[in-house]
């Protein structure tokens, strides 16, 4: 294995503790892995060339621990993340697993339900703080609804955003130095999830009170299972700015959330998009400079030390596609495909320096002498171009 796909902490790679974690049970079967303890998935974790892991709140204090037993799971946590050097970039809370957020959280019917959410995760945020996490993921896993007439979603997505504006107040009446980042899927749990995809989720965050410290994570496969194009999603989201986290992973197109490892799914999706992160920046250099997150599951399939290699085979994938989107990128032959297609002149503006609406219009190579039949006749040859990222 040459050392430029062995992973390394200043690779950023990060999993969540709940990834590994996954006993496997699913709505039609029971676990097939015994429970990890934390502790081990750091230490197994950084063996491997992670950088760190993240976690929702009950992944590392059982649901209502009183506050001896929470700080005693906490403290050998810490012990954990003290021996190996592995950060906590990352922080989520889990608002889906207990039946009192069966009817959602923040957007809950039952107002107790939503003071309740927040509490939870105000309490989560402290730990946050305390650990250096610089973000702060929602997953809004049953805010939405199976019976259109059961929710008003107008007051639902004011509840929604009076529980993002409250929490981002309490970070900046806190100090805290983290950034929220709301997370999208177009169904499952729920059978439809409000802020469904990339876009709804950017919409919702330009009318916030705190929008400044509010990102998106958007995660590969929930794009997918809405057919959506995982990359265009990601570049918009760098293109405003937010794009604040990523979790990556595998799907094939529009089915039950798969959480495969990343790139067991849409492979050229997948060169696309390392290629857009590592290489689609200033100068040529990364887009993003966060945590390259994955957010998947080991095959229900997989036995326990059998999850070791598929969190190692995330890591190996997204380096391949790195050194391989290298390579692609200074070959002679793809930048002259490249320059064929004119994906440079895509850059240049449409109206010259200084140039306004009325100059175009006096313009009459625009459009009185623009020859349409040449124009029209024109061979950009993007086949190629994918054939040879092939
Ligand atoms: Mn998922």
């Amino acid at each position: 294995m040459s050392s430029s796909v062995t992973p390394t902490p200043a690779d950023k790679f990060t999993f969540g503790l709940w990834t590994v974690g996954w006993q496997a049970r699913d709505p039609f079967g029971d676990p097939t892995r015994p429970a990890l303890d934390p502790v081990e998935t750091v230490h197994r974790l950084a063996e491997l060339g992670a950088a760190g892991v993240t976690f929702h709140d009950d992944d590392v204090v059982p649901f209502g621990a009183d506050d001896s037993d929470r700080q005693r799971h906490l403290q050998r946590f810490r012990a954990a993340l003290d021996e190996t050097g592995m950060t906590v970039p990352m922080v989520t809370t889990n608002l889906f697993t207990h039946p009192v957020f069966k009817e959602g959280a923040f957007t809950a019917n039952d107002r107790g339900v939503r003071r309740y959410a927040l509490r939870k995760v105000m309490r989560n945020l402290d730990l946050a703080a305390e650990l250096g996490a610089h973000t702060y993921v929602f997953w809004g896993g049953r805010e939405g609804s199976e019976v259109d007439l059961a929710k008003d979603v107008r007051a639902a997505l004011d509840r929604y955003r009076e529980a993002i504006d409250t929490l981002a107040q309490y970070v900046k009446d806190r100090g805290y130095a983290i950034r929220f980042a709301l997370e999208p899927k177009p169904n499952e749990p729920r059978g439809d999830i409000f802020l469904p995809t990339v876009g709804h989720a950017l919409a919702f965050i330009s009318t916030l009170d705190h929008s400044d410290i509010v990102g998106v994570n958007p995660e590969t496969g929930h794009e997918q299972m809405s057919n959506l194009n995982f990359v265009h999603g990601i570049a918009q989201a760098l293109w405003q700015n937010k794009l604040f986290h990523i979790d990556l992973n595998g799907q094939h197109g529009p089915k039950f959330d798969q959480d495969l490892v990343f790139g067991h799914g849409d492979l050229l999706s997948a060169f696309a998009l390392v290629d857009l992160l590592e290489f689609g920046g200033p100068g040529g250099g990364p887009s993003y400079d966060g945590p390259r997150h994955f957010d998947y599951k080991p095959l229900r399939t997989e036995a326990a030390d059998a999850v070791w290699a598929s969190a190692a085979a995330n890591m190996r994938t997204y380096l391949l596609l790195k050194e391989r989107a290298a390579a692609f990128r200074s070959d002679p032959e793809v930048r002259q495909a490249l320059a064929d297609a004119a994906v440079p002149e895509l850059s240049v503006p449409t109206l010259a320096a200084g140039e306004t609406y009325q100059d175009l219009l006096d313009d009459d190579s625009a459009f009185e002498r623009f020859d349409v039949d040449s124009a029209g006749a024109r061979p950009h040859g993007a086949s190629r171009i994918d054939q040879l990222a092939l």
